[in-house]
């Protein structure tokens, strides 16, 4: 069967986000090559395709299937997709963490689906196909949605059976990263699952049972991705990188062993490092950690479950800083219980704690955590994080929306626009490849700054 799997193009002209690979899709792609299916990927938003070339392209292809991927904030992108292709395609499929979230009202959403695959793809998705060539006969296979039919929950994949990613079908020189510190850019899972509980985090598509790669596979594909792709800099997207030390040590020798260049950067939670391992991660080509601090505020991280202590954060930071890694912190302001004095002791907490660069959201509830079911009522009508695209989505916030509007602005602006951080940030582009990219993003944290209106819906 002839599948194409398609990320759509931008919203609109403002989307200033960046172009990092279509990883999902990939590891889709790859399953289904396996399975025998004529695959190929079109990936719309790096090259920056307008929806007219988009809908001709598709139009062209006539797939058989057409299969697209959405997380929440970008579902009306996906639904938008589904509209275009419905015409030109014998079926539309879509998975990713928003189908897996909101099950069958995906179909309320998308009336133009035919199925939707909940949680990883790699066995469903060609077990799909399968079922549909078969002539669809008894219940749809397990982690598959129909509309109307019943719905088996299914295993996820065995890590070392699945094939790797299929980015020989992506435009691999089109990928950008503001923070990676090599040209070359690509995305990479070294494990699955997180066993935390925090209640931000939709932890549905791969669960909370930790699933990890050895370190001679992460490593194989590493090699692969320099050598076949000039990769100079991977993002791990795992979610827990650093839970076990000991794969963490593995994987570093291994890379030291075989010498290659790549750099990296990891997601760790302040509770997992140390300086001996931040130091071997640096001799090994880790450039930067990536923490969730979330909040200064005990009462915050206790209301978010996030395990940890407000004390963790500073020993977590100076020890990346002493291993010569940059830090990146993670922050979440106005939760419900903070008022302006706790937001902006969160915002000083970030200065004292040296991070390198910060993220500052808002906590918005998304379908699939835990916080959506609690604070569904509750839910007040907040300002959004600016980078996100999903303004419609409200946030959990005690704070009048205009307040939590300024204190992220004044956070955002306080905290970039000193000359450290933007000396920081123009030599990443410029190391990275990044400089457009990086124009337009200031362009629009800018236009979101100082333009007027607070983002409120
Ligand atoms: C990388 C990432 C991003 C990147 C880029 C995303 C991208 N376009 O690739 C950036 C930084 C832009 C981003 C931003 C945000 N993100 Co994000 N992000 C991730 C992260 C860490 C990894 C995604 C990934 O590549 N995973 C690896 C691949 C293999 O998994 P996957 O995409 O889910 O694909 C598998 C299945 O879903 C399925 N599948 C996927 N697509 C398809 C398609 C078909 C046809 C089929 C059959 C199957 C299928 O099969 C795949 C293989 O098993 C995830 C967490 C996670 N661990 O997944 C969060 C996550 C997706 N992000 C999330 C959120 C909330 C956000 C933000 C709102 C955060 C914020 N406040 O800023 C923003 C919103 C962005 C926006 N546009 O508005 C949530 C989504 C929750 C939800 N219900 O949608 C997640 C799950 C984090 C979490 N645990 O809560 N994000
Ligand atoms: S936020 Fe991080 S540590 Fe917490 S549950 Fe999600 S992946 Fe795990």
């Amino acid at each position: 069967m002839h599948v194409l799997l398609a990320r759509p193009p931008r919203r609109d002209l403002t989307d200033a986000g960046l172009p990092v690979p279509p990883l999902g899709l990939a590891y889709v792609a790859a399953a289904l090559l396996q399975a025998g299916h004529t695959v190929d990927l079109l990936d719309a938003y790096a090259l920056g395709w307008d929806w007219g070339r988009f809908e001709r392209a598709l139009a062209a292809a006539k797939p058989g299937v057409l299969g697209l991927s959405a997380m929440t904030p970008v579902a009306d992108v996906a639904a938008r997709a589904a509209r275009l292709g419905r015409p030109h395609a014998g079926r539309v499929i879509l998975g990713g963490p928003h189908p897996t979230a909101v099950r069958q009202a995906v179909f309320d959403e998308m009336p133009e689906l035919d199925a939707a695959v909940v949680g990883e793809a790699e066995e469903s998705a060609p077990a799909l196909l399968a079922w549909w060539s078969s002539g669809a006969a008894g219940p749809p296979p397990p982690g598959v949605l129909v509309p109307g039919a019943p719905f088996v929950e299914a295993d996820p994949p065995e890590l070392s059976a699945i094939p790797r990613p299929a980015r020989h079908l992506l435009p691999m020189g089109s990928y950008r990263y503001l923070f990676a510190t090599r040209p070359g850019f690509a995305t990479m899972l070294t494990s699955r699952g997180c066993p935390f509980h925090c209640t931000f985090c939709d932890k549905g598509v791969s669960g909370s049972r930790w699933r990890a790669r050895s370190p001679v596979e992460v490593v194989d594909e590493l090699e692969e991705l320099e050598k076949r792709y000039q990769v100079g800099f991977v993002n791990f997207y795992d979610d827990n990188f650093t839970l076990r030390r000991d794969r963490v040590v593995g994987i570093c020798e291994e890379l030291l062993s075989r010498g290659l260049r790549i750099e990296w950067k990891c997601e760790g939670r302040v509770d997992g490092v140390d300086l001996p391992l931040l130091r071997l991660m640096r001799r090994a080509g880790c450039r930067t950690v990536a923490y969730g601090v979330e909040s200064g505020n005990q009462a915050t991280l206790d209301l978010l479950r996030k395990d940890v202590t407000v004390a963790q954060a500073p020993a977590a930071f100076a020890a990346t800083r002493a291993a010569g890694l940059r830090s990146l912190a993670y922050i979440i302001l106005g939760a419900p219980g903070e008022g302006t004095a706790e937001v902006q002791r969160t915002i000083d907490f970030c200065h004292s704690l040296g991070a390198d660069y910060v993220q500052f959201s808002s906590l918005v509830p998304m379908p699939g955590t835990p916080l959506f079911q609690d604070a569904r009522p509750a839910l007040a009508a907040g300002p959004k994080n600016p980078v996100d695209s999903d303004l419609a989505r409200r946030t959990a916030t005690d704070l009048a929306p205009e307040a939590l509007d300024r204190l992220l602005k004044s956070a955002w602006t306080g905290f970039y626009l000193r000359p450290a951080p933007l000396l920081r940030l123009g030599e990443d582009a410029v190391r990275s490849g990044s400089l457009v990219e990086g124009a337009r993003l200031c362009a629009a944290m800018g236009r979101w700054a100082w333009g007027g209106a607070a983002a409120t819906t």
